[in-house]
């Protein structure tokens, strides 16, 4: 996708991101505007608009997602108490940036689920 896509800059080094996370086709880092004590974004490294584009097809690059998310959430400290992992899908699921991201939110209660 390249220079159009904000977290392809991200992946390329072009703008910078707090990474706490890289294997060789995910990244993760912490979210700019973090809406918990813990926010931290997880991307694949290719590009995919979402979740449902990447999960259709290559599922063993989403399958890599969820490991790097589960991977952050045990070294941030949120797998005892639990976290909240989820995809923002398309404009109804508000959706703002089209390149696939998992929100990986923790660190306090987080009540019932965000609308
Ligand atoms: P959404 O699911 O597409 O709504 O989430 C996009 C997220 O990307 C949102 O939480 C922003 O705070 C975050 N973000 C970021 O971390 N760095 C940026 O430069 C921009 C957005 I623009």
């Amino acid at each position: 996708m390249g220079t159009d896509c904000l977290f392809c800059r991200i992946v390329a080094g072009e703008i910078p991101a707090t990474i706490v996370r890289e294997t060789d086709r995910t990244l993760a880092f912490r979210d700019i505007d973090p809406k918990a004590p813990i926010h931290v974004l997880v991307i694949p490294k290719e590009h995919y608009a979402d979740v449902a584009t990447l999960a259709l097809d290559d599922q063993e690059l989403a399958g890599e997602l969820l490991a790097t998310a589960a991977a952050v959430a045990e070294e941030e400290g949120l797998d005892a108490d639990g976290f909240r992992l989820m995809f923002n899908t398309g404009a109804h699921g508000g959706q703002e940036v089209f390149h696939v991201h998992a929100h990986l939110l923790g660190g306090a209660p987080l009540g019932p689920m965000l609308c």
